[in-house]
C-alpha cells in the first residue's frame, strides 16, 4: 500500500513536486512488434530475456491495442493522444505538422518539455524522418535516425509480388550486429544516459527499427530458433470463409505477400524465423538500454515504457504484415516499470496506446494537455483489477474499426461487413460469431454493445493523405484512389 500513497501524492499535488524531482521517463518503441515476446506468450520459443526483465519489474497489459494497425496513423496517434478518427490521418502521409488543422497540437515531449522536461528522440518514434527536420520545435535533442543499417547487395529471398519492394526481404546476413541501425540507436541512448544533465528531469524516447522487414539477423539469432525444430505459428486454411469481402479491401494491394505466395515459394518458414531471430536480437538492444539505466544514478526514479506501434500476421488469416484488424495487428507489447508501478503485474483490462499521454503524464504530476483522448492508466496501475469504462478500439482508414473488451473482438467494415470473436474461448480468433444464415440473439446483443463505442463522427482523409488509404465511395471502396474490383481479389 506504500507506494501508492507516494504515487496519490505526486497525482494529487503536482504543484508541490519540484520540477528537478519529478520522475524521468525512459521510452522504448518497437516498431511491427506483435505479441511474440515473453510476457505475452505469443509464441512458445521465443526468447526476449530484457522484455521478460522489464516485465519482472513493473506491469504488463496483456490487452493493449493500437489505435491504428500501421505505423504513421499509430504512431500519430499515441503521440496526440487522439484517434485517426480524430485527426484524419490513417495512411503513410501526411506528418501532422504538414496538415493545417493539427499543425499546432502538443505533442507528448512537447507537453513534457513545457514542463521543464528535457527532450531526446531518437531512431523511430515518429514516422519515417517525420518531425526530424523541424529539429527542436519537437524535442531537445535527436539522435539517430531510424535505419536498417547494413545491408546485403541484392535481396536474399529473390523478387516478391506487389512490385518487389526492397524492404520484403529477410534471412541470415552475416555482418556484425554493431552495424545494424538499432545498435547505433542503442549506443546513443546509452551515452546519452551516462551523460544526462542534472538540472532537469529527461523524457528519452528510443525507437528501434526490428523486427520491421527487412528481418536480417546474424547466424546467432537464427541458432536461438532451430530451422526444423521451431514451432510455426497455427494457421487455419479455409479461416476467412467466414470473414466478410470487405476484410480484404483494407489490405487490398501491398507489398508484403499473401501467405499462398510465401508456400508457394517456400518461405514462410524463413520468414517467421527471420522475424523470431531479429526480435531476440532487438531485444538485446532493448537490454542494453536497460542495463546503462539500471547502472546510472536515475535507476530508481526513471518511468521506463515498452510499446510497439501494431502487431505482424506471419501467414494467420491468409497473410503476412499488417493493416488488419484482428489480433495478430492490434495486440501489442505495453509494459510499464519504474516507481510507483507494481512488480511482475499483469493487467487484462483493455489498454489502447494513446492511454500512454495521459498515463505518463499524471505519473509525474503534469497536469492533462488539451484535446486528448485518451484514459489514464493510473487506476489499472494502482490495481490491475480495476475495470476500464470503454473497450480498445483500433481503426484502418474510416470505417473499419475493432473492438475489444475483457472478452469480446468486435469488427466492423465500412460496407456494414462484421466480425465478432469470443476472444476467451477462442484467443486465436478463427470463429466469426455473426456469420451464416442465423445469429445467435446472445452474440448479436454482445455486437451492438460493443458497436455503440465505435467512433461516429469521423474525419475524412487529411490533405496530403497516401500510402494505404481506403476510401468507401458511393460507388465503392477506392484502395490509393483506384476503384477495387472485388472479383480481382488476391488470396
Ligand atoms: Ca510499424
Ligand atoms: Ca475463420
Amino acid at each position: 500500500m506504500q507506494r501508492y500513497v507516494c504515487l496519490a501524492i505526486l497525482i494529487f499535488a503536482p504543484t508541490a513536486v519540484v520540477a528537478a524531482d519529478r520522475p524521468n521517463i525512459v521510452m522504448i518503441a518497437i516498431d511491427d512488434l506483435n505479441d511474440w515476446v515473453e510476457p505475452l506468450s505469443g509464441h512458445p520459443d521465443v526468447k526476449t530475456p530484457a522484455m521478460a526483465r522489464l516485465a519482472a519489474r513493473g506491469l504488463t497489459f496483456t490487452n493493449a491495442h493500437c489505435q491504428a494497425p500501421l505505423c504513421n496513423p499509430s504512431r500519430t496517434s499515441l503521440m496526440t493522444s487522439r484517434r485517426p478518427t480524430s485527426t484524419g490521418v490513417y495512411g503513410l502521409a501526411p506528418w501532422i505538422r504538414n496538415v493545417p488543422e493539427l499543425a499546432d497540437i502538443v505533442t507528448m515531449p512537447q507537453h513534457f518539455r513545457s514542463h521543464g522536461y528535457r527532450t531526446l528522440i531518437g531512431g523511430k518514434i515518429y514516422h519515417g524522418s517525420y518531425g526530424r527536420k523541424a529539429g527542436q520545435e519537437e524535442a531537445d535533442v535527436w539522435g539517430p535516425p531510424a535505419s536498417v543499417g547494413v545491408r546485403p547487395k541484392k535481396k536474399l529471398i529473390g523478387p516478391t509480388p506487389g512490385g518487389n519492394n526492397p524492404l520484403m526481404d529477410w534471412g541470415v546476413f552475416p555482418h556484425e550486429d554493431e552495424d545494424k541501425g538499432d545498435w547505433r540507436v542503442a549506443s546513443w541512448a546509452v551515452d546519452e544516459l551516462e551523460n544526462m544533465p542534472e538540472d532537469k528531469p529527461f523524457f528519452l524516447s528510443v525507437g528501434f527499427f526490428l523486427p520491421h522487414v527487412p528481418c536480417y539477423a546474424t547466424q546467432k539469432w537464427f541458432d536461438l530458433y532451430p530451422e526444423q525444430t521451431m514451432t510455426m505459428p497455427p494457421i487455419l486454411k479455409g479461416d476467412r470463409d467466414d470473414t466478410p469481402e470487405s476484410s480484404w479491401f483494407i489490405h487490398w494491394y501491398l507489398p508484403e505477400p499473401r501467405t499462398s505466395w510465401l508456400e508457394k515459394n517456400d518461405q514462410l518458414r524463413n520468414l517467421a524465423r527471420s522475424y523470431l531471430a531479429c526480435i531476440s536480437f532487438v531485444d538485446s538492444q532493448v537490454g542494453r538500454v536497460l542495463d546503462a539505466l539500471e547502472k546510472s544514478p536515475h535507476a530508481d526514479n526513471t518511468i521506463v515504457v515498452l510499446w510497439s506501434d501494431h502487431g505482424y500476421h506471419l501467414g494467420e488469416k491468409a497473410i503476412s504484415g499488417k493493416n488488419s484488424l484482428w489480433r495478430h495487428s492490434t495486440r501489442v507489447p505495453l509494459i510499464l516499470a519504474g516507481p510507483n508501478v507494481p512488480r511482475a503485474a499483469r493487467c487484462e483490462q483493455p489498454a489502447e496506446l494513446m492511454d500512454l499521454y495521459p498515463t505518463l503524464s499524471e505519473m509525474v504530476g503534469l497536469p492533462q494537455a488539451d484535446g486528448i483522448e485518451g484514459l489514464s492508466l493510473i487506476p489499472q496501475i494502482r490495481n490491475p483489477e480495476t475495470e476500464r469504462t470503454r473497450p480498445a478500439i483500433c481503426s484502418h482508414n474510416a470505417g473499419n474499426h475493432s473492438a475489444c473488451d475483457n472478452r469480446w473482438r468486435y469488427i466492423r467494415y465500412a460496407d456494414g461487413g462484421e466480425e465478432l470473436y469470443d476472444r476467451k474461448a477462442d484467443p486465436l480468433e478463427l470463429t466469426n460469431l455473426l456469420w451464416g444464415e442465423t445469429v445467435d440473439a446472445k452474440y448479436r446483443e454482445q455486437a451492438d454493445k460493443l458497436a455503440a463505442f465505435l467512433p461516429q463522427d469521423e474525419k475524412p482523409l487529411a490533405p496530403g493523405s497516401r500510402a494505404r488509404i481506403l476510401e468507401k465511395r458511393s460507388d465503392g471502396f477506392y484502395w490509393q484512389n483506384e476503384k477495387i474490383i472485388p472479383e480481382e481479389v488476391v488470396k
